[in-house]
C-alpha cells in the first residue's frame, strides 16, 4: 500500500517529513522523481498534479487534495472515478478569516491613504466612515466564507453574503443564486471573494460585474478583496475599474497565472496590495494528520470526510 505525493511547486520534503513521522510504516512515493509501481499505489496526496498521472493508478482507493481548492484536479480531463477530497480545517479557516479581516480593514482604515501621506511627510486626518456605513459583501458561504462573514459582522460592518443555494447566517444578508446577485452587488461597497473555481465562476469577476457595484458607498468606490481562485477574475478589467475609479482599492491573493508573472501591471499598482497565495498556508503537520485519519476511514471501509461533489465542481 504506497501513498504517492504530488506536490506540485509546494517543496515536496514538507509533506513528507510529516509522513514519515506519522506513519513510519507506510511507503511514501514522490511523482516524478522516484521509481514506483503504479499497482501499488492506493492513495495520492495532490496539490496540481500533471495531467494524467491519477490516470495511471490502476488501484487507487481515493485522492486527497493538499488544499481547500480541487479545481487543480478536477482540470484534468482522464480524472479516475474514484473518491476525491479535500481540506477542511480550523486552523486553515481562522487564516483565511484573519486575511480577510486584515483586508477589510486595511481598505477601510484608509491605509493606502496613509502609507501615501507617510511618504510625503503629510500629518493628516483622512475621513473615517463608521464600520456600520460601510457594506461588506462575501461571494461563497462555504466553510471559510461563512467564518469570515461572521467575524466581519461582528466588527459592526453591514455583511451580505451570496452563495449558490440559500443559506441563514445570523446577522447577515444572505442572498443566493443568480436571481439574488445583482441586489447582492448593488449593496456591496467592499466585495470578497471566497468562492471555488468551477465553470460557473470562471471570469466572475468582470466588467459587467464590477459595473454594478456602487460608486456612492461610505467609502467612495469600491473595493476588490480575492482570495478564492485567480481563475475567477478577468483581469484586465479589474485594472480598467481601478482606473476608472470604479475600484478603489483591491487586495489580492490570487491570479490567473501564479506565479504572477513579473511584468504584471499589478505587482507596482499604487491601488494594489499583492500576496502570493498566502491567505491561508496551513501547517504541513497539522494537514498530514488529518489526511492520515481520512485514510484510516477509508481502510476501515467508510468514506472520507469533505468529499467533492464533482457534479457541482466544489
Ligand atoms: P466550500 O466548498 O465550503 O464553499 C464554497 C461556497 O461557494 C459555498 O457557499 C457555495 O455555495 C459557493 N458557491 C460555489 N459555486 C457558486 C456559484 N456558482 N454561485 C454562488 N455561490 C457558489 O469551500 P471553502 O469555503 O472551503 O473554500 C472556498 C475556496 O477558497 C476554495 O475552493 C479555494 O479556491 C479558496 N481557497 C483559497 C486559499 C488561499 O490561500 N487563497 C486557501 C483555501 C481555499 P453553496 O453554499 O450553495 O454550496
Ligand atoms: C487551497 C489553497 O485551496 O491554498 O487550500 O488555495
Amino acid at each position: 500500500m504506497t501513498i504517492l505525493l504530488s506536490t506540485g511547486i509546494w517543496p515536496v520534503e514538507d509533506w513528507q517529513r510529516p509522513l514519515a513521522k506519522l506513519a513510519p510504516g507506510r511507503r511514501v512515493v514522490v511523482a516524478g522523481r522516484d521509481d514506483y509501481d503504479p499497482a501499488e499505489v492506493r492513495y495520492a496526496l495532490a496539490w496540481k498534479p500533471p495531467e494524467g498521472l491519477l490516470a495511471g493508478l490502476p488501484n487507487l482507493a481515493a485522492i486527497f487534495s493538499l488544499g481547500a481548492g480541487v479545481d487543480h484536479i478536477l482540470g484534468d480531463p482522464t480524472l479516475p472515478d474514484v473518491p476525491l477530497a479535500r481540506i477542511v480545517d480550523p486552523d486553515l479557516t481562522m487564516r483565511m478569516t484573519e486575511w480577510v479581516v486584515l483586508q477589510v480593514l486595511f481598505h477601510h482604515r484608509q491605509t493606502f491613504g496613509y502609507m501615501r501621506q507617510q511618504r510625503e511627510r503629510h500629518w493628516d486626518e483622512i475621513r473615517q466612515p463608521a464600520a456600520k456605513d460601510v457594506r461588506v459583501g462575501v461571494m461563497g458561504l462555504g466553510v471559510l466564507g461563512r467564518d469570515a462573514v461572521e467575524v466581519i459582522a461582528r466588527l459592526g460592518f453591514d455583511t451580505a453574503g451570496w452563495s449558490r443555494s440559500a443559506q441563514e447566517i445570523p446577522g447577515v444578508a444572505c442572498f443566493h443564486g443568480e436571481a439574488g446577485f445583482d441586489a447582492f452587488l448593488a449593496r456591496t461597497d467592499i466585495l470578497v471573494s471566497l468562492l471555488p473555481l468551477t465553470p460557473e465562476t470562471q471570469g466572475l469577476i468582470d466588467r459587467r460585474l464590477l459595473s454594478k457595484l456602487p460608486r456612492d458607498g461610505a467609502l467612495g468606490g469600491a473595493v476588490l478583496i480575492n482570495a478564492g481562485r485567480g481563475g475567477q477574475q478577468v483581469e484586465a478589467d479589474v485594472l480598467a475599474a481601478l482606473e476608472d475609479g470604479t475600484l478603489i482599492g483591491a487586495s489580492l491573493d490570487v491570479f490567473e497565472t501564479e506565479p504572477l508573472p513579473a511584468d504584471s501591471p499589478f505587482w507596482s499598482h499604487p491601488k494594489v496590495l499583492v500576496y502570493p497565495h498566502v491567505a491561508a498556508v496551513s501547517d504541513a503537520n497539522a494537514l498530514t494528520r488529518l489526511i492520515l485519519r481520512q485514510i484510516e476511514r477509508v481502510e476501515a471501509g467508510l468514506p472520507p470526510e469533505h468529499l467533492v461533489d464533482r457534479a457541482r465542481g466544489y
